[in-house]
């Protein structure tokens, strides 16, 4: 052992690791009918810290896509059951995976057949056999700027909450996994009351303000593991895993409460703001669609009962 440690690079790496170690590890999903080929690629990836799962029948990809999640796909070029770019083109048909990164990785070398894989919905085209580290930067850079693009298109700039088309991707990943583990999944639509009423007296900023206060209240109040929409206008969505009906209403109506005894100092009198919710809780295999009319419904109770309430 000749080699000296060296205190400032290792000071550096202890650091690096610290500052990025509350990010989630990047995600790739290995699409290749060779285990063998895949089980390498994986290896490669793993020791650089990089999470995978590898699929070796293609048929299962959308159902996997939605399960993995993952930042990036690396996709073989040549599978009995399909080629790699009829599989991409599937994959970009889906709303929500136009923006995942596809790699195809295969010992094609015919430049043409590359290009033609690429305008079938791929972004790069790497040639076995890669080194290591060609492999691990191409797939550190497109999935680290894919995750942050994607992170600007799901939020709303407002408030930084997810947005609607967001909330509803998200409410259908959390039904999808209550039915699975059989858990219990609440969903509730909250709508500030009378909010014409603060725009028109107060203006419009202050209205804003209003709804930027509300947000920041149901990211303080909520659990890390519940997702936070902006639905619309004055409108918010709330996902809650794990939880039922009773207990979302428990604590939906704390931060109701809570919320009501807030005062916004404004001119000629200070404001304070209430608003209505509406709860729903999965029953059996209930759609989205269905999840969303149920909370709309009670939300509507929640209104026409004298609003500053939360009804199921
Ligand atoms: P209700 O209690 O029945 O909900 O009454 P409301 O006045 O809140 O209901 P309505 O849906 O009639 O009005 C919502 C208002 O919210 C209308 C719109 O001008 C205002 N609004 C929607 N989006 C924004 C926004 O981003 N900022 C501000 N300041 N106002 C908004
Ligand atoms: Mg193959
Ligand atoms: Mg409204
Ligand atoms: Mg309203």
């Amino acid at each position: 052992f000749t080699g000296t440690l060296d205190a400032s690079s290792l000071l550096e790496k202890i650091e690096i690791f610290t500052r990025t170690a509350h990010y989630e590890p990047i995600r790739v999903l290995i699409i290749d009918d060779s285990r063998a080929q895949a089980t390498h690629t994986e290896r490669v990836l793993n020791n650089a810290g990089i999470v995978t799962q590898t699929l070796i029948e293609p048929i299962q990809a959308i159902g996997v896509l939605a399960e993995f999640q993952p930042d990036l796909i690396i996709l073989d070029m040549y599978m009995p059951e399909c080629l790699g770019t009829e599989l991409a083109k599937v994959i970009r048909q889906h709303e929500r995976y136009v923006s995942v990164p596809i790699i195809y990785l295969s010992a094609e070398d015919d430049l043409d057949k590359q290009l033609d894989a690429m305008g079938e919905g791929g972004d790069d085209f790497l040639t076995k056999p890669i080194k290591p580290s060609h492999l691990i930067a191409t797939v550190r850079t497109r999935a680290t700027r894919a995750r942050s693009l994607k992170a600007r298109i799901v939020r709303d700039s407002l408030t930084g909450l997810y947005n609607h088309t967001h909330s509803l991707q998200l409410l259908e990943d959390a039904r999808f996994r209550a039915r699975r583990d059989n858990r219990p999944l609440s969903f509730a639509m909250l709508d500030i009351d009378h909010f014409k009423q603060v725009n028109d007296t107060f203006g419009h900023p202050m209205g804003d303000r209003v709804i930027k206060s509300l947000a920041l209240f149901l990211k303080q109040r909520l659990r890390k593991t519940d997702h936070i929409g902006r639905y619309g206008g004055e409108e918010f969505a709330v996902v809650l895993p794990d939880t039922p009906a009773e207990a979302a209403c428990k604590v939906l109506n704390e931060i109701r409460q809570r919320f009501a005894e807030i005062r916004f100092p404004a001119q000629p009198q200070d404001l304070s703001c209430t608003f209505s919710c509406g709860i729903t809780e999965l029953t059996g295999d209930a759609e989205v669609k269905t999840l969303t009319q149920q909370a709309d419904e009670a939300l509507y109770r929640a209104k026409h009962g004298g609003r500053n309430r939360v009804e199921r």
